[in-house]
């Protein structure tokens, strides 16, 4: 089976910032063992900080893949055109942060992606990557 993992503005600065909200660990490092624990899985990743450049990657990728795992970033809170594109494409998209996006200001609760979402996972730091993984797996019968 084939899962997209799709990140968000500021997401490639993982690991060597605010260690506090978003942990100390690379999405790279982080993608190797997930990697090593789901080998049935093939996991394409792609981190853009540009909207247009996500919109492009869930439509190239949104209509022949099994899942897509998706953090759109602070793009949750703002863009329109992505929960557009998340509505539009055929593939499950899993709606992930790092996070506890309800534990912080006012306006992190609120997200243009989550109605056409199958999930949300907040909280859970990359762990929550890791669940949503597994979901899919499962929802597969694998
Ligand atoms: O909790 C999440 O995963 C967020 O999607 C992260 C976004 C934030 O705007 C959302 O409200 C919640 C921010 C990503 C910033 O990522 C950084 C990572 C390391 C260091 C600095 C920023």
């Amino acid at each position: 089976m084939r899962v997209a993992i799709i990140n968000g503005p500021n997401l490639n600065l993982l690991g060597k910032r605010e260690p506090g909200i978003y942990g100390t660990q690379s999405f790279e490092e982080f993608l190797i063992s997930l990697r090593n624990q789901f080998p049935g899985v093939e996991i394409s990743y792609y981190q853009s900080n540009v909207e247009g450049e996500l919109i492009n990657e869930l439509q190239r990728v949104g209509f022949d893949i099994d899942g897509i795992i998706f953090n759109p970033g602070g793009y949750t809170h703002t863009s329109v055109a992505i929960g557009d594109a998340v509505a539009a494409i055929k593939t499950p998209v899993l709606e992930v942060h790092i996070s506890n996006v309800h534990a912080r200001e006012e306006f992190r609760r609120h997200s243009y992606v989550s109605p056409h979402a199958v999930g949300v996972i907040a909280g859970l730091g990359l762990q929550g990557y890791e669940q949503a993984l597994a979901w899919f797996v499962k929802q597969a019968g694998l």
